[in-house]
């Protein structure tokens, strides 16, 4: 009996310590598949593993709550970004070489980074894979925060939701901080990432668009430069992403960014020096878009972007221009890709304007059809060259006339006075030193902006480029270049006028050959246009008429004044 008892205790031990194991299991089974991942410790979540994402992110619930549904609204493929996963392998767009070189980093107590990521109405998806593509493919150490700024999206429960799944994990840890910031109204993405620097607490801040994806070994490379000169500004090379296939390519790192005399942005092709490697790090004019980093405090110290250009557009060039002169540079590090996505236009409507001039312009600019061009671009362009461009902001009013008629609650004071703290150089040595390309666009013009005959201004249709004469106070009446070397005429599309063999006045696209070029040469006689070809002059002898005619001195149909005359450089 007492043996019998004796046996009973280790077996009903046994069982108790399987079916302790047993619940264990059970348990860990349960918080595995538990939809919260409030008590998985961040550095489970930041595995460079692309499971273990599907696994505790349970994104589709998320995502399905996407309330606006249509392409249409986001101008890409929706349906497409939401099938393709949280997180997906990326092709290796950078020089192989960028992999294995090695790399001198600071520790990350000194160097690590806020990535603050602004985003008005974007699908949960394509913000869900920006950020998870950032945790997944940035080393833990070197990220400090993550500061998202919900710009006014309709979806007002995206962010809640967006804190659900990810708060508890990472306020938890503390390795990684999440700030979620909310304008209830839209305030513009240039306020928005002005709060988020505000806020941020690393030693470095990126700024993202919400439709991005980073590649593997993003980082590296940009901290690698950035700690060899505190006020250096550094950008990626951008992969486009394409926004109906999501199709991820390889961006240009032979391009530069720069800007006209409109202050648009532009890419510029560069040439490389004799020993220099298309993978090296390369100085720019302006950045690649507003995707850049750069230290915190050093950001702050320029006065962060200029705080009076609203909602969108401008602010890098802005950036750009008085990081330049007052002592810093720009690099684009091609060994450092991020992919986003290129709309074709803006996804996104601009507030309505309460002020009535405005208002018009908006209405103007609307006919422009320029991609990427906005009403508040336009007044932000003009508070740049208020701000920078010294008595070169006479190019710019010259290219865009209408700007001088927006009222700006604004004077330059601020930026003047900062410009004296920093000791900042004058524009010209911008142009000098910085961006021979705007240099040269300066000196090849003999003349600019709109050419007026008697009270009328000849005038190429938007729609269909028709020439005309119209008046000259309708605000997108046609700037035209008069270039030097070529004898070229053309308008900011690149049109150039020209005449075809029956005599007639065409506009047609600027040519590059000696014969074309011919056909589009004009030299000028006081305010005379002469055909080089023909040796006839430009003449308007009835309203809507325009030919060649033999030239007359003094006949006032032949004359044609430009608004801008450029001094002769030497
Ligand atoms: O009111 C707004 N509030 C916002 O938060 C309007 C926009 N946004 C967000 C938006 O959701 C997005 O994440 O701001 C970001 C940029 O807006 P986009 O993506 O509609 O514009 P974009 O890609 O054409 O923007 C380029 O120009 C902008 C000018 O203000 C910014 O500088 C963007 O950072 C810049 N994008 C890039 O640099 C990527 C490459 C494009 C180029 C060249
Ligand atoms: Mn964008």
């Amino acid at each position: 009996m007492f043996t019998g008892r004796n046996n009973g205790r280790p077996r009903r031990c046994i069982f108790y310590i399987l079916a302790f194991l047993f619940s264990q299991f059970l348990f860990v089974i349960i918080l595995l598949r538990s939809e919260s991942f409030d008590n998985v410790p961040l550095s489970q979540q930041t595995k460079h593993d692309n499971d273990s994402w599907e696994h505790y992110l349970d994104w589709r619930e998320f995502i399905s709550y996407t309330s606006e549904r249509s392409a249409k609204f986001y101008l890409y493929n929706l349906n497409l970004s939401d099938t393709l996963g949280v997180i997906r392998k990326l092709p290796s767009t950078r020089h192989y070489s960028c992999g294995y070189r090695p790399r001198n980093l600071p520790p990350p107590s000194k160097a690590n980074v806020s990535v603050v990521i602004s985003f008005h109405n974007e699908a949960r998806s394509m913000l869900l894979r920006t950020i998870v593509s950032l945790l997944a493919r940035t080393p833990e150490d070197y990220l400090h925060e993550l500061i998202l700024v919900d710009d006014g999206s309709q979806d007002v429960t995206l962010l809640a939701d967006l804190k659900r799944w990810m708060g508890g994990v990472f306020g938890a840890s503390r390795r990684l901080g999440v700030q979620f910031l909310v304008n209830r109204e839209r305030k513009g993405l240039i306020w928005s990432r002005n709060r988020g620097a505000s806020l941020a607490g690393g030693h470095y801040v990126l700024f993202l668009d919400s439709h991005c994806e980073v590649n593997e070994g993003w980082l590296e490379p940009l901290l690698e430069r950035l700690t060899l000169s505190p006020q250096l500004a550094v950008s990626p090379v951008l992969d486009p992403i394409d926004p109906l296939t999501l199709g991820y390519r390889k961006g240009n790192e032979l391009l530069k960014g720069g800007f006209d005399w409109s202050l648009h942005f532009h890419w510029l092709r560069r040439q490389l020096a004799e020993k220099e490697l298309p993978e090296m790090p390369y100085k720019s004019p302006a950045f690649a878009g507003g995707i850049l980093m750069m230290s915190r405090e050093w950001f702050l110290k320029l006065g962060g972007f200029n705080s009076y250009l609203k909602i969108w557009g401008g602010e890098s060039i802005e950036l750009a221009i008085k990081l330049w002169l007052c002592g810093g540079q720009i690099e684009i590090v091609p060994c450092s890709r991020i992919g986003h996505i290129f709309r074709r236009r803006h996804a996104f409507d601009f507030p309505p304007q309460s002020d009535a001039q405005e208002t018009y312009l908006h209405r103007m600019l609307i006919g422009f059809a320029i991609p990427h061009f906005s009403p508040t671009q336009y007044s932000n362009s003009k508070i740049i060259a208020e701000s920078w461009l010294d008595e070169y902001k006479n190019m710019f009013y010259a290219l865009r006339p209408a700007a001088r008629r927006i009222p700006l609650d604004y004077t330059s004071d601020e930026m003047q006075q900062l410009s004296r703290q920093r000791q900042c150089q004058p524009f010209e040595w911008y142009l000098r030193h910085v961006s021979p390309e705007l240099r040269m666009q300066f000196e090849e013009l003999a003349a600019t902006g709109s050419l007026r005959n008697g009270d009328r201004c000849l005038h190429a249709r938007q729609k269909d480029a028709q020439l005309m004469l119209a008046s000259c106070h309708h605000g997108d009446v046609t700037q035209w270049s008069m270039l030097r070397s070529s004898g070229q005429l053309s308008t900011q599309r690149e049109l150039c006028l020209g005449v075809a063999s029956t005599k007639r006045i065409t506009l047609e696209p600027c040519g590059r050959n000696e014969t074309t070029r011919m056909t589009q040469r004009w030299l000028r006689l006081g305010t005379h246009l002469l055909h080089a070809g023909t040796l006839q002059c430009l003449d308007n002898p009835l309203r809507d008429r325009l030919e060649l005619s033999v030239c007359r001195p003094h006949a006032p149909s032949q004359s044609f004044q430009f608004a801008l005359e450029m001094e002769t450089h030497t």
